[in-house]
């Protein structure tokens, strides 16, 4: 027994010692500018996550209402589901939001429905203010800085930047709304992938929200997959291309009609061809 206290007494010492040479306090506190792991994602590997994109026939109008957005797939992102979590969320009414996917052959387009109790634009700095961030490798090569891969903000007051540089290389509508404020943007598909895209296509992917309430910088910091949305791609989750089958059947009917009316209109040429009398 006595040789037990004694080990717990040299254990103890050592911890106690070892605290001191790191510099570390039993009550270690983080500055709000580190962004953490989620404490309620702490067993998800980053870059699991995936959301489907799926196929427009019709591109919507991005005016910042997203009536004509189909009801489909969408994810949550709140403080329970972000992977890396920083600041200070109360409730789903404060931060929180639902993304939503699709694609066209020219563009990649994303409705983002955000709640957010106050809203706040009175930073220079975009990330500084109520907005949302869209990280893309678009070449899912896990490589940050190619001419694939862009941080693209876009801020509750219609502000866009590219990895912090003001940008008109997408377009992007956002409209408040009692609660929140809904976004709408269209990525054109040249600044992601070469040549033309296919259902099937899969795009590196993540997501995030800031929240400002009081001015100056942002209160919270939530994102979906991944620990930053910009130079860590090997963290992102990933977003898939996809066609629905009555998608597909739809665009090939169209193809057909398309095709009748041009032979419709050579038989009418072929008829006026018929009727010129040779001289
Ligand atoms: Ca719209
Ligand atoms: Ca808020
Ligand atoms: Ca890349
Ligand atoms: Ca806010």
């Amino acid at each position: 027994m006595r040789r037990i206290v004694w080990i717990l007494v040299i254990v103890g010492s050592l911890v106690a010692v070892g605290l001191r040479v790191l510099g570390a306090s039993p009550n270690i506190s983080f500055p709000a500018a580190v962004t953490l792991r989620n404490p309620s994602a702490l067993f998800q590997a980053a870059g699991t996550k995936s959301l489907r994109s799926v196929r427009f026939m019709t591109p919507p109008v991005m005016d910042g209402s997203l009536n004509e957005w189909p009801s489909g797939e969408g994810v949550v992102l709140s403080r329970d589901t972000a992977y890396a979590f920083s600041g200070r969320v109360d409730s789903t009414a404060d931060c929180s939001a639902v993304i939503r996917s699709g694609w066209t052959q020219t563009n990649l387009y994303f409705a983002i429905q955000v709640s957010d109790d106050v809203i706040v634009t009175d930073s220079s700095d975009v990330w500084r203010d109520d907005g949302v961030e869209l990280g893309l490798d678009g070449a899912r090569d896990l490589q940050p800085w190619g001419t694939d891969d862009h941080q693209y903000t876009i801020v509750a007051d219609g502000r866009v930047t590219d990895r912090s540089v003001t940008t008109q290389d997408i377009t992007a509508a956002v409209s408040a709304r009692p609660g929140g404020y809904d976004i709408e943007v269209a990525i054109p598909m040249a600044k992601l992938a070469p040549g033309t895209v296919i259902s099937g296509t899969v795009l590196g992917f993540t997501w995030a929200i800031h929240d400002d309430d009081d001015g100056g910088n942002w209160d919270a910091y939530l994102i979906w997959d991944g620990t930053n949305t910009s130079s860590m791609p090997d963290e992102f989750g990933s977003l898939a291309l996809t066609e629905r089958p009555e998608d597909r059947i739809a665009a090939l009917e169209a193809k057909v009609t398309e095709l009748e009316a041009k032979v419709q209109e050579l038989l009418v040429i072929l008829a006026e061809f018929e009727q010129v009398t040779p001289p």
